[in-house]
């Protein structure tokens, strides 16, 4: 019963994710220090193309950023924070759905 449960919640938590290939990573952009940054950082990701939704936060100074991995890759989203000014590192990277 239980592992039914598990199995169902499971299932109802990748139901959004439309691509096996949808991946959720965080960064982490030391650089930013003042309120405008996370918006430059934002607008650099959300252009590589495959990334589907940017959250960044100052308080933290990391961008939660979510791709289809057949299109983007971690390395292009470091590169877009970088050619805007901010170096990124990966914080966790989780993949939602099945594996390739
Ligand atoms: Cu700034």
């Amino acid at each position: 019963m239980q592992k039914l449960i598990l199995a169902s919640i499971l299932a109802f938590s990748f139901t959004d994710a439309a691509f096996a290939a949808v991946r959720t990573v965080t960064l982490s952009v030391p650089g930013m220090y003042c309120a405008v940054c996370p918006i430059t950082v934002k607008k650099a990701l959300e252009k590589v193309p495959g990334v589907s939704k940017v959250n960044v936060s100052f308080e933290k100074k990391e961008a939660v950023v979510t791709f289809d991995d057949a299109r983007a890759s971690i390395n292009a989203l470091e590169d877009a924070t970088f050619e805007a000014g901010y170096e990124s590192t990966v914080k966790a990277a989780a993949r939602d759905g099945q594996p390739k």
